[in-house]
Protein backbone atom coordinates (compact mmCIF):
# COMPACT_ATOMS: atom_id res chain seq x y z
CA UNK A 1 0.00 0.00 0.00
CA UNK A 2 1.50 3.75 -0.93
CA UNK A 3 1.99 6.26 1.38
CA UNK A 4 -0.97 8.37 -0.69
CA UNK A 5 -3.38 5.33 -0.93
CA UNK A 6 -2.84 5.09 3.14
CA UNK A 7 -3.17 8.37 3.36
CA UNK A 8 -6.61 8.76 1.46
CA UNK A 9 -8.37 5.23 3.07
CA UNK A 10 -7.49 7.25 6.18
CA UNK A 11 -8.66 10.42 5.48
CA UNK A 12 -11.66 9.30 3.39
CA UNK A 13 -12.32 5.87 4.29
CA UNK A 14 -12.32 4.24 0.98
CA UNK A 15 -9.38 4.97 -2.00
CA UNK A 16 -9.56 4.20 -5.49
CA UNK A 17 -6.97 2.43 -7.51
CA UNK A 18 -7.10 2.34 -11.04
CA UNK A 19 -5.69 0.19 -13.89
CA UNK A 20 -5.17 -2.60 -11.62
CA UNK A 21 -6.90 -5.21 -14.48
CA UNK A 22 -5.76 -5.03 -17.71
CA UNK A 23 -8.45 -4.13 -20.81
CA UNK A 24 -7.78 -8.37 -21.39
CA UNK A 25 -8.43 -9.24 -17.64
CA UNK A 26 -11.88 -7.10 -17.43
CA UNK A 27 -12.92 -8.27 -20.85
CA UNK A 28 -12.73 -12.00 -19.46
CA UNK A 29 -14.55 -11.16 -16.39
CA UNK A 30 -17.31 -9.42 -18.41
CA UNK A 31 -17.26 -12.62 -20.75
CA UNK A 32 -17.57 -15.20 -17.34
CA UNK A 33 -20.53 -12.92 -15.92
CA UNK A 34 -22.61 -13.05 -19.22
CA UNK A 35 -22.07 -17.01 -19.72
CA UNK A 36 -23.97 -17.03 -16.21
CA UNK A 37 -27.15 -16.22 -14.94
CA UNK A 38 -27.93 -13.02 -12.99
CA UNK A 39 -31.08 -12.25 -11.46
CA UNK A 40 -32.88 -9.15 -10.86
CA UNK A 41 -33.84 -8.86 -6.57
CA UNK A 42 -37.33 -7.48 -6.05
CA UNK A 43 -36.90 -3.85 -5.40
CA UNK A 44 -36.83 -2.87 -1.87
CA UNK A 45 -32.94 -1.76 -1.27
CA UNK A 46 -34.39 1.91 -1.81
CA UNK A 47 -37.04 1.84 1.01
CA UNK A 48 -39.79 4.51 1.30
CA UNK A 49 -36.73 6.95 -0.23
CA UNK A 50 -38.55 9.18 -3.15
CA UNK A 51 -34.72 9.81 -4.03
CA UNK A 52 -33.26 6.46 -4.08
CA UNK A 53 -36.63 4.72 -6.14
CA UNK A 54 -36.39 3.38 -9.36
CA UNK A 55 -38.23 0.74 -11.30
CA UNK A 56 -36.34 -2.46 -10.98
CA UNK A 57 -34.17 -4.18 -8.33
CA UNK A 58 -30.01 -4.58 -8.89
CA UNK A 59 -29.31 -7.89 -10.40
CA UNK A 60 -27.09 -10.59 -8.59
CA UNK A 61 -25.36 -13.74 -8.97
CA UNK A 62 -27.21 -16.95 -8.62
CA UNK A 63 -23.85 -19.01 -7.72
CA UNK A 64 -20.78 -18.22 -6.25
CA UNK A 65 -18.47 -17.03 -9.28
CA UNK A 66 -15.37 -18.73 -7.49
CA UNK A 67 -17.01 -22.13 -8.04
CA UNK A 68 -17.80 -21.16 -12.45
CA UNK A 69 -16.95 -23.73 -14.40
CA UNK A 70 -13.26 -23.29 -16.01
CA UNK A 71 -12.45 -20.62 -17.33
CA UNK A 72 -15.03 -18.64 -16.47
CA UNK A 73 -14.07 -18.75 -12.60
CA UNK A 74 -10.35 -17.53 -13.73
CA UNK A 75 -11.05 -13.68 -13.35
CA UNK A 76 -12.96 -14.02 -10.30
CA UNK A 77 -10.40 -16.33 -8.63
CA UNK A 78 -7.51 -13.74 -10.03
CA UNK A 79 -9.53 -11.13 -7.94
CA UNK A 80 -9.41 -12.83 -4.84
CA UNK A 81 -6.13 -13.13 -4.05
CA UNK A 82 -5.11 -9.99 -6.23
CA UNK A 83 -1.39 -9.06 -5.08
CA UNK A 84 -2.48 -5.27 -4.93
CA UNK A 85 -5.45 -6.39 -2.62
CA UNK A 86 -3.82 -8.33 -0.42
CA UNK A 87 -0.72 -5.87 0.38
CA UNK A 88 -3.56 -3.44 0.66
CA UNK A 89 -5.59 -5.68 3.41
CA UNK A 90 -2.30 -6.90 5.25
CA UNK A 91 -2.23 -3.18 6.09
CA UNK A 92 -5.00 -2.05 7.16
CA UNK A 93 -6.75 -5.77 8.32
CA UNK A 94 -3.82 -6.63 9.51
CA UNK A 95 -1.91 -10.50 8.17
CA UNK A 96 -3.56 -13.47 8.49
CA UNK A 97 -7.19 -11.72 7.23
CA UNK A 98 -9.96 -13.76 5.56
CA UNK A 99 -12.11 -13.00 3.18
CA UNK A 100 -15.36 -13.13 5.21
CA UNK A 101 -18.25 -13.10 2.35
CA UNK A 102 -18.56 -12.55 -1.21
CA UNK A 103 -18.28 -12.06 -3.80
CA UNK A 104 -21.11 -10.55 -4.99
CA UNK A 105 -22.15 -9.11 -8.32
CA UNK A 106 -23.93 -5.77 -8.71
CA UNK A 107 -25.31 -4.98 -11.92
CA UNK A 108 -27.30 -2.16 -12.44
CA UNK A 109 -29.07 -1.15 -15.76
CA UNK A 110 -31.01 2.07 -16.44
CA UNK A 111 -33.96 2.26 -13.88
CA UNK A 112 -32.37 0.56 -11.06
CA UNK A 113 -33.47 1.68 -7.71
CA UNK A 114 -30.87 2.66 -5.07
CA UNK A 115 -29.64 1.52 -1.77
CA UNK A 116 -30.57 3.56 1.59
CA UNK A 117 -27.02 4.88 2.85
CA UNK A 118 -25.78 2.38 5.71
CA UNK A 119 -22.57 1.77 7.85
CA UNK A 120 -20.79 3.64 10.33
CA UNK A 121 -24.24 4.64 12.65
CA UNK A 122 -22.89 3.54 16.16
CA UNK A 123 -20.42 1.40 17.86
CA UNK A 124 -20.53 -1.55 15.56
CA UNK A 125 -17.11 -3.99 16.90
CA UNK A 126 -17.20 -6.00 13.08
CA UNK A 127 -16.64 -2.79 11.02
CA UNK A 128 -14.79 0.16 12.40
CA UNK A 129 -11.44 2.59 11.98
CA UNK A 130 -8.85 2.49 14.82
CA UNK A 131 -5.86 4.21 14.44
CA UNK A 132 -3.49 3.76 17.09
CA UNK A 133 0.56 2.47 17.42
CA UNK A 134 1.36 4.45 13.98
CA UNK A 135 -0.96 2.18 12.31
CA UNK A 136 -4.52 1.76 10.99
CA UNK A 137 -6.71 -1.37 12.24
CA UNK A 138 -9.93 -1.59 10.31
CA UNK A 139 -12.97 -4.58 10.57
CA UNK A 140 -14.88 -5.32 7.73
CA UNK A 141 -13.40 -3.82 4.25
CA UNK A 142 -14.48 -4.33 0.74
CA UNK A 143 -12.69 -4.63 -2.63
CA UNK A 144 -14.88 -3.76 -5.11
CA UNK A 145 -13.83 -4.29 -8.59
CA UNK A 146 -15.13 -2.29 -11.64
CA UNK A 147 -16.14 -4.48 -14.61
CA UNK A 148 -17.69 -1.28 -16.40
CA UNK A 149 -16.55 2.54 -16.31
CA UNK A 150 -18.49 4.69 -13.68
CA UNK A 151 -18.56 8.58 -14.59
CA UNK A 152 -19.55 11.33 -12.90
CA UNK A 153 -23.36 12.27 -12.84
CA UNK A 154 -23.66 8.05 -13.15
CA UNK A 155 -24.65 6.81 -10.32
CA UNK A 156 -23.51 3.62 -8.68
CA UNK A 157 -21.58 3.78 -5.22
CA UNK A 158 -21.58 6.71 -3.13
CA UNK A 159 -20.86 7.64 0.13
CA UNK A 160 -19.79 10.00 2.86
CA UNK A 161 -16.04 10.62 2.60
CA UNK A 162 -14.67 10.62 6.10
CA UNK A 163 -17.69 9.40 7.53
CA UNK A 164 -15.87 6.38 9.31
CA UNK A 165 -14.64 8.19 11.96
CA UNK A 166 -17.60 10.63 12.35
CA UNK A 167 -18.88 10.38 16.20
CA UNK A 168 -22.68 11.49 15.00
CA UNK A 169 -25.51 9.75 12.98
CA UNK A 170 -26.39 11.41 10.08
CA UNK A 171 -29.44 12.97 9.97
CA UNK A 172 -32.51 10.99 8.29
CA UNK A 173 -32.90 12.78 5.36
CA UNK A 174 -29.26 12.08 4.64
CA UNK A 175 -29.04 8.54 4.45
CA UNK A 176 -32.51 8.79 2.27
CA UNK A 177 -30.73 11.13 -0.49
CA UNK A 178 -33.55 13.68 0.37
CA UNK A 179 -31.46 16.45 1.68
CA UNK A 180 -27.87 14.89 1.48
CA UNK A 181 -26.66 18.64 2.69
CA UNK A 182 -23.72 18.31 0.45
CA UNK A 183 -21.92 15.95 2.02
CA UNK A 184 -22.87 12.54 0.13
CA UNK A 185 -19.98 11.51 -2.39
CA UNK A 186 -20.60 9.84 -5.94
CA UNK A 187 -17.64 7.30 -6.59
CA UNK A 188 -15.73 7.90 -9.93
CA UNK A 189 -14.23 4.97 -11.09
CA UNK A 190 -12.72 3.46 -14.32
CA UNK A 191 -13.40 -0.07 -15.64
CA UNK A 192 -9.74 -2.13 -14.04
CA UNK A 193 -9.85 -0.03 -11.27
CA UNK A 194 -10.95 -1.66 -7.53
CA UNK A 195 -12.47 0.59 -4.63
CA UNK A 196 -11.19 -0.48 -1.29
CA UNK A 197 -13.85 0.76 1.46
CA UNK A 198 -14.36 0.31 4.52
CA UNK A 199 -17.96 -0.91 5.58
CA UNK A 200 -18.14 1.80 8.56
CA UNK A 201 -18.33 4.19 6.28
CA UNK A 202 -21.70 5.51 5.61
CA UNK A 203 -22.53 4.13 2.08
CA UNK A 204 -25.09 2.68 -0.20
CA UNK A 205 -25.63 3.33 -4.13
CA UNK A 206 -26.89 6.02 -6.07
CA UNK A 207 -29.94 4.83 -8.48
CA UNK A 208 -28.62 4.13 -11.55
CA UNK A 209 -31.52 6.35 -13.77
CA UNK A 210 -29.60 8.66 -16.62
CA UNK A 211 -27.06 6.73 -18.56
CA UNK A 212 -28.01 4.01 -20.97
CA UNK A 213 -24.59 1.79 -20.27
CA UNK A 214 -24.85 -1.09 -17.30
CA UNK A 215 -22.82 -0.79 -14.51
CA UNK A 216 -20.81 -4.03 -13.05
CA UNK A 217 -19.28 -3.90 -9.26
CA UNK A 218 -18.17 -7.25 -8.01
CA UNK A 219 -17.41 -7.04 -3.90
CA UNK A 220 -15.44 -9.07 -1.76
CA UNK A 221 -15.58 -8.92 1.99
CA UNK A 222 -12.80 -9.21 3.86
CA UNK A 223 -12.21 -9.30 7.81
CA UNK A 224 -9.54 -9.29 10.19
CA UNK A 225 -8.41 -13.22 11.22
CA UNK A 226 -9.99 -12.97 14.37
CA UNK A 227 -13.39 -11.88 13.46
CA UNK A 228 -16.29 -13.11 11.33
CA UNK A 229 -19.41 -10.52 10.29
CA UNK A 230 -21.15 -13.12 8.75
CA UNK A 231 -20.86 -16.89 9.50
CA UNK A 232 -17.93 -18.23 9.07
CA UNK A 233 -17.32 -20.80 6.11
CA UNK A 234 -17.03 -24.65 6.44
CA UNK A 235 -15.17 -24.73 3.52
CA UNK A 236 -13.47 -23.43 1.01
CA UNK A 237 -16.03 -23.48 -2.07
CA UNK A 238 -13.53 -23.97 -4.75
CA UNK A 239 -12.62 -27.78 -5.37
CA UNK A 240 -9.00 -27.02 -6.58
CA UNK A 241 -8.10 -24.17 -4.50
CA UNK A 242 -4.45 -22.61 -4.44
CA UNK A 243 -2.59 -22.60 -0.74
CA UNK A 244 -3.49 -18.78 -0.94
CA UNK A 245 -7.18 -19.42 -1.79
CA UNK A 246 -7.20 -22.23 1.33
CA UNK A 247 -5.40 -19.36 3.49
CA UNK A 248 -8.52 -17.05 3.49
CA UNK A 249 -11.31 -19.82 3.89
CA UNK A 250 -9.50 -20.73 7.38
CA UNK A 251 -11.63 -20.59 10.13
CA UNK A 252 -11.75 -17.33 12.25
CA UNK A 253 -9.18 -17.25 15.03
CA UNK A 254 -6.92 -14.95 16.44
CA UNK A 255 -3.64 -16.91 16.08
CA UNK A 256 -2.29 -18.92 13.85
CA UNK A 257 -4.00 -18.28 10.86
CA UNK A 258 -1.63 -18.70 7.53
CA UNK A 259 0.01 -15.07 6.14
CA UNK A 260 -0.85 -14.72 2.46
CA UNK A 261 1.31 -12.19 0.68
CA UNK A 262 4.27 -12.16 2.77
CA UNK A 263 7.51 -11.76 1.87
O1 LIG B 1 -21.49 -0.60 -4.58
C1 LIG B 1 -22.61 -0.28 -4.18
O2 LIG B 1 -23.50 0.12 -4.92
C2 LIG B 1 -22.92 -0.34 -2.68
C3 LIG B 1 -22.41 -1.57 -2.00
C4 LIG B 1 -22.86 -1.65 -0.55
O3 LIG B 1 -23.65 -0.89 -0.09
C5 LIG B 1 -22.28 -2.64 0.33
O4 LIG B 1 -21.52 -3.48 -0.13
O5 LIG B 1 -22.55 -2.62 1.55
Amino acid sequence: MTEQEKFLFDLWGYVVIENVLSADEVTSANVATDHHQITNRPAGLAQNSSALKAESGRGEFQLNPLTFEHPYCQPFRHMLVHPKVISILNEILGVGFRLDHGPGLIQMEKGTEGHWLHGGMTFDPSQYHHFSHGRMSCGLCVAAWQLTDVQPGDGGFACIPGSHKSNYRPPQPVVSLENDLGCVHQVVAPAGSVIIFNEALVHGTLPWTRTDKFRRSILFKYSPGFLSWGSPHTKCPITDPTPEESALYEPPRRTGRTAIGQA
